[in-house]
């Protein structure tokens, strides 16, 4: 039986769990929850999730939410191709980056979108640039991450997968490109050519 993805549109969170499907080539079909409407937070989503977001899986009969969670998870049932390293070490780096890619860069993130979903005319421009300025200085981290590497781990991992659609974000929101992160700009351009992004974003 096909995965069932429950998701919505847009949503960076289901993105990034679609990514994984894709690159893992396993079938799978969606369930659309409307937002907007608040299904998310309707009792019989809540018995899926109590945390009331998408995305959940359900595979086998069996329900899992958080999208980084599920990802782990399709990465050890489904390993071809394995997307997580095996030494662990590098296991525990993919964790700390994605962390630090989702968690740690947060507020600043959540700052600038609040003002860019705004219409043009009605966003603070001291906070639009603050953030972006602030954003920029914490990719930096990152940027000395990656290197020269074509990925974060040398080879695609599930922490290239986490951050695209949050990357995809601060594109259009104008953090990046920037000259200061060349290479994350370019491993940006190289994550949109691969046939799982392209299929999902
Ligand atoms: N940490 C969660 C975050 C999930 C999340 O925030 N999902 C958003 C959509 S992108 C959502 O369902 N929002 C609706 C709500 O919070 O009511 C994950 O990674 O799956």
């Amino acid at each position: 039986m096909a995965i069932r993805l429950y998701d919505a549109i847009p949503s960076s969170n289901c993105d990034r769990v679609k990514i994984v499907l894709n690159e893992k080539g396993l079938a799978y079909e969606t369930v659309r929850v409307d937002l907007r409407k608040g299904e998310q937070k309707k009792p019989e989503f809540l018995r899926l999730n109590p945390y009331g977001k998408v995305p959940v899986i359900v595979d086998d009969g069996k329900v899992l939410f958080e999208s980084c969670i599920i990802n782990e998870y399709l990465d050890e049932k489904y390993p071809n191709p394995l997307l997580m390293p095996k030494d662990p070490y590098a296991r525990g780096r993919v964790r700390v980056l994605i962390d630090y890619g989702l968690n740690y860069i947060h507020s600043p993130y959540w700052a600038l979108r609040g003002e860019m979903i705004k219409k043009e005319g009605e966003r603070d421009r001291a906070v639009v640039e603050e953030t972006r300025r602030t954003l920029r200085d914490l990719l930096e981290y990152l940027e000395a991450e990656i290197g020269d590497k074509p990925y974060f781990m040398g080879d695609i991992s599930l922490l290239d997968i986490a951050l695209v659609p949050r990357f995809f974000r601060m594109e259009s929101y104008g953090a990046l490109p920037t000259p200061s992160l060349p290479r994350l700009g370019a491993w940006l351009q190289r994550m949109k050519e691969r046939p799982s992004v392209k299929a999902t974003l």
